[in-house]
């Protein structure tokens, strides 16, 4: 079935998971919304958060998507239920996705969750890695200097070890072997963080683990794409087109996108 898979993001940071489906799946077409006029969601409340993931869902809707990702934490974490009780389409968010690669991981059963502030408040990480294994301890931390970071384009260099090893204070006393990367942003500072909790831990992103979830539930569902297929991506921001391009063609690698503006109501 050649209908889109539909994407869903507060802004660029959820191009992470767009790539890893790619990868995966390359004959499905990807349609992707980027809220960038009203990106970060980390610091905003539940309610605002949900009203603007079901503006994106609702836009897609129009556009005959065949499923939905939540490639945003923090959407998933306050949205995931009600779109997957209320879209006509199946909905998949990404923090199962890592909390099923954190329990599969750990040795100890101790998960360090690395988040937006939303997400954390959240609790919904402690859902899906309790639903997984009772057992586990987890060590929420909410790192709100993160994204601006790495939205500053300066997450390279001293400043931003610095700041990174300040975010990562809390844990110095810590048990734990596992950390989730449980923001879309978070991958890019990787060797930074692993530098902080020492080689001996594993740093999990989640787009990899939602991307093979996507391919299941279309496998499962008999909807994907022909083998055939060549790919027609479309991307869609509610702000700035051309600083969304240089950003996904730069992560993408697939040359020229088709990038428009969009305006959720
Ligand atoms: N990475 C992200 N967001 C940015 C950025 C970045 N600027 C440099 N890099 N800016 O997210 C967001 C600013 N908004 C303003 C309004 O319009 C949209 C953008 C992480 C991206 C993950 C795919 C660094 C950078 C880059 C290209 C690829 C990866 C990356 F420029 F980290
Ligand atoms: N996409 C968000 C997340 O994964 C991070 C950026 C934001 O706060 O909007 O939680």
């Amino acid at each position: 079935m050649n209908a889109p898979i539909g994407v869903i993001d507060s802004g660029v940071g959820g191009l992470t998971v767009a790539k890893e489906i790619m990868k995966r799946l390359p004959n499905e077409t990807i349609y992707y919304i980027g809220d960038t006029a009203r990106c970060p969601y980390g610091p905003r409340s539940r309610q605002e958060v949900r009203n603007f993931t079901w503006q994106m869902a609702k836009a897609l809707e129009k556009l005959n998507i065949k499923m939905l990702v939540i490639a945003c934490n923090t959407a998933t974490a306050v949205a995931l239920e009600s779109l997957q009780r209320n879209m006509p389409f199946p909905v998949l968010g990404v923090i199962n996705a890592g909390a099923r690669a954190a329990v599969k991981k750990t040795k100890r059963h101790e998960v360090v969750v690395l988040a937006t502030e939303g997400t954390i408040k959240s609790g919904a990480y402690e859902e899906a890695l309790l639903s997984l294994n009772t057992s586990t301890h987890i060590i929420p931390l909410a790192c709100p200097t993160f994204v601006p970071l790495v939205e500053s384009g300066e997450y390279k260099g001293d400043f931003a070890t610095k700041l990174i090893a300040e975010g990562l204070k809390p844990l110095k006393n810590q048990q734990f072997d596992t950390v989730i990367l449980g923001c879309t942003h978070y991958p890019i500072l990787q060797k930074q963080i692993e530098a902080v909790v020492g080689e001996d831990v594993n740093v999990l992103s989640s787009a990899e683990e939602t991307a093979k979830d996507v391919q299941e539930m279309l496998a499962f569902n008999g909807t994907l794409a022909n083998a055939y297929t060549v790919p027609a991506h479309k991307f869609f921001a509610t702000g700035s087109v051309p600083i969304f391009r240089s950003i996904a063609e730069n992560w993408l690698e697939q040359g020229t996108l088709d990038i428009k503006r969009i305006t959720l109501k």
